[in-house]
């Protein structure tokens, strides 16, 4: 039974027998995605030193490379699922290919593989604004004890046994979800401790938020154009208001709070939107489906795409349950 203030450590422990498979490899690798995550925080918040401590590229007063951070975090994860040998294989983001974790072969016994983005938005972090990390996991889907397949890892989102994310807010938050509910830590730097600090998170039925950018409007498909023209119009509950930070994870943090929408279309010029699937879209359409709320491509459900490539982009409507359904009438609307 969650409790708040229970530290993340002890939460995991005691759900630990809500999974199906229950080894506790899956418990294990969570708690390593949250060391992980602490020590990306103590770099993100250090970022604003850039300036005085030397940029990416130089050399630091340790004699340091000062790498960006987007690698860092990226490094951070990979070397520390790695070393803890919980994992047979890492996607991430900012790799071209997927990492086998090689090594003895007790590495390769374990059955999870990780899909990761390890900054979402960092373009953010220069003019201080939030940041997250993505993760979602899977079983693998080959045999255990041999090197991970690219199939282990295009695999549908509704395979997925955890998904979560970490954003680098006002406060630093961890939320995830093994398909029991969602639930929220809050950071205590301090201590170094998460807590429960929101336990069985669940998105409003609807809401007053649409998140969009803009700027791409005249790109965007007749259907999103007329649902945005829905959301402005003066009605006895609308217009709604118009939040944008253009980082994913504080985004569809704030709506599940909030009630909202984040809607990140394709456009003439990309005709697949702009987020990854597998990287993004996933794992946040997971938490969204437990938190009660709704992804979908604007036609479809999101969880039950199948994958094609590691880096494969797609449209992503992703919020409040009635607005994501109403988004999506208007999509209807318009298919020709
Ligand atoms: P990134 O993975 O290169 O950081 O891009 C993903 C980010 C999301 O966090 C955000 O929602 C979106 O890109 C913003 O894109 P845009 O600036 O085109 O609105
Ligand atoms: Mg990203």
């Amino acid at each position: 039974m969650a409790q708040k203030n229970q530290s993340l450590g002890e939460f995991i422990i005691e759900n630990q027998s809500e999974f199906q498979y229950s080894s506790g490899e899956l418990s294990r690798l969570i708690n390593s995605i949250r060391l992980a995550a602490k020590m990306v925080n103590h770099e993100v918040n250090k970022a604003g030193l850039v300036d005085i401590t030397g940029s990416a590229g130089d050399i630091n007063t340790q004699g340091e490379d000062q790498q960006k951070l987007d690698v860092f975090a990226n490094n951070v994860f990979i070397q520390t699922l790695t070393n803890r040998q919980i994992v047979c294989g890492i996607a991430s983001e900012e790799n071209e290919d997927f990492i086998t974790i090689s090594g003895s072969d007790k590495n390769h016994q374990s059955k999870y593989v990780v899909l990761i983005d390890p900054l979402d938005g960092s373009s953010n972090i220069d003019v201080n604004v939030s940041v997250g990390t993505i993760f979602s996991i899977y079983r693998r889907v080959t045999p255990a004890g041999q090197p991970v397949q690219l199939e282990d890892f295009l695999q549908p989102g509704n395979k997925q046994v955890a998904a979560g994310y970490i954003v680098y807010g006002t406060s630093t938050m961890l939320v995830y979800t093994t398909g029991h509910g969602v639930n929220g830590f809050t950071l205590n730097p301090a201590l170094g401790t998460y807590y429960l600090s929101h336990p069985n998170m669940t998105y409003p039925e609807n809401g007053s938020i649409y998140s969009v950018n803009e700027g791409n409007y005249i790109q965007f498909p007749q259907g999103i154009k007329d649902y945005i023209k829905y959301c402005q119009k003066e009605e006895e509950d609308r217009p709604y208001t118009s939040r944008y930070i253009g980082s994913l994870v504080s985004d569809l943090h704030r709506n599940m709070i909030k009630g909202g929408i984040y809607m990140y279309p394709s456009t003439s010029k990309t005709p697949n939107g702009k987020l990854r699937l597998l990287y993004e879209c996933n794992p946040m359409a997971f938490i969204a489906e437990q938190a009660n709320g709704k992804a979908s491509d604007g036609y479809k459900r999101i969880l039950d795409i199948k994958p094609t490539a590691l880096h494969e982009r797609v449209p992503f409507i992703c919020g409040s349950r009635k607005m994501v359904e109403k988004a999506e009438e208007f999509m209807a609307a318009q298919k020709s």
